[in-house]
């Protein structure tokens, strides 16, 4: 850690010589008054930062380099961050703009923030299945965020898988193929409405829940950076439009398959008051249900996201 009574000349070259030692390799990036690190976490996506102190408001420096690592990255994490729900949603404002979750009602004086949790008691998992979020909403999430509040001794890790390689990955055959098809995407799936029975049991919304239908293209481009990624997953995606079922399963039933085979995956191994804050405009993810018996609680903020093209 850098000693905060040197100059932030002194600092930055302190700083810059314990990363050199200690992270070679890692991918570091430091600005001149600030410490923050970057490093990847696997080939395929994910990075931590560190050298952030999230229960003091960010300055503008750090808020444009934390989105620019989500941009890079498509997956953040920052670990031991012990902070307030309202600093917690003052990160979230920093980097987008919060919304409501549709099916679950959020914290008592903080709508936008739900508990995500599995109690001792139960086996299902909030949100167990691939996906990128709400899909089934006609103006889908940009990112998500969980805060750790409680992990179970082992296990309940979160997968990402990166859809931009997963789609450049496919024959430009395929590509072809995919490009300017629309999937139809529903909140009915059973396998994904079985992850939130539990939840909505507990904390879900008083007024009547609707099933949502949202039509998407199957590959989208970034709003940001400009860059194909596939857009079909299988908690939500049901159909292609203007294709039989018959027509659309095989090559959904490929694509689901195809879009989270290893080496466009990384992992996360939860610590208390860790950070996750994923690009669901390019990033998919799947909490692992192996903690049974143990009790595994977050905070979860959605951001704003606009009409896939
Ligand atoms: O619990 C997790 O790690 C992720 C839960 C999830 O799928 C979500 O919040 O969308």
């Amino acid at each position: 850690m850098t000693d905060t009574v040197l100059s932030d000349d002194i600092a930055v070259q302190l700083t810059t010589q314990t990363l050199n030692h200690n992270y070679s390799g890692a991918q570091a990036h430091l600005q001149a008054g600030t410490t923050m690190e970057v490093r990847k976490i696997a080939g395929a996506l994910g990075a931590e930062i560190s050298g952030v102190d999230l229960s003091t408001p960010l300055n503008a420096i750090q808020a444009k380099e934390i989105r620019q690592a989500l941009l890079d990255h498509q997956v953040i994490f920052l670990r031991n961050q012990e902070i307030t729900p309202q600093r917690f949603l003052d990160f979230a404002q920093a980097m987008g703009e919060p919304v409501e979750y549709p099916f679950v009602k959020g914290l008592q004086d903080f709508p936008q923030i739900i508990e995500v949790k599995k109690l001792e008691t139960e086996k299902v998992n909030f949100g167990g299945i691939w996906h990128s979020d709400t899909t089934y909403l006609q103006v889908p999430p940009m990112g998500s965020m969980l805060l750790s509040r409680e992990v179970p001794p082992y296990g309940g890790d979160t997968m990402f898988a990166n859809q931009e390689l997963a789609y450049e990955a496919l024959s430009d055959t395929m590509k072809g193929l995919l490009d300017g098809l629309i999937g139809i995407s529903t909140s009915a799936k059973a396998d994904v409405s079985r992850t939130r029975e539990d939840r909505i049991r507990t904390d879900g919304k008083e007024e009547q829940l609707e099933d949502y239908v949202a039509e998407h293209p199957v590959v989208r481009t970034h709003p940001e950076t400009g860059r194909k990624s596939l857009y079909v997953n299988i908690a939500h995606t049901a159909g292609i439009k203007g294709m039989t079922d018959e027509e659309s399963k095989p090559l959904l039933e490929f694509l689901f398959q195809h879009q989270v085979k290893p080496e466009f995956t990384c992992r996360f191994v939860w610590t208390p008051n860790a950070i996750a804050f994923w690009d669901n405009r390019c990033a998919m993810h799947n909490p692992v249900n192996d903690y049974h018996g143990f009790r595994r609680v977050m905070n979860r903020i959605t951001l704003k996201g606009d009409k896939p093209f």
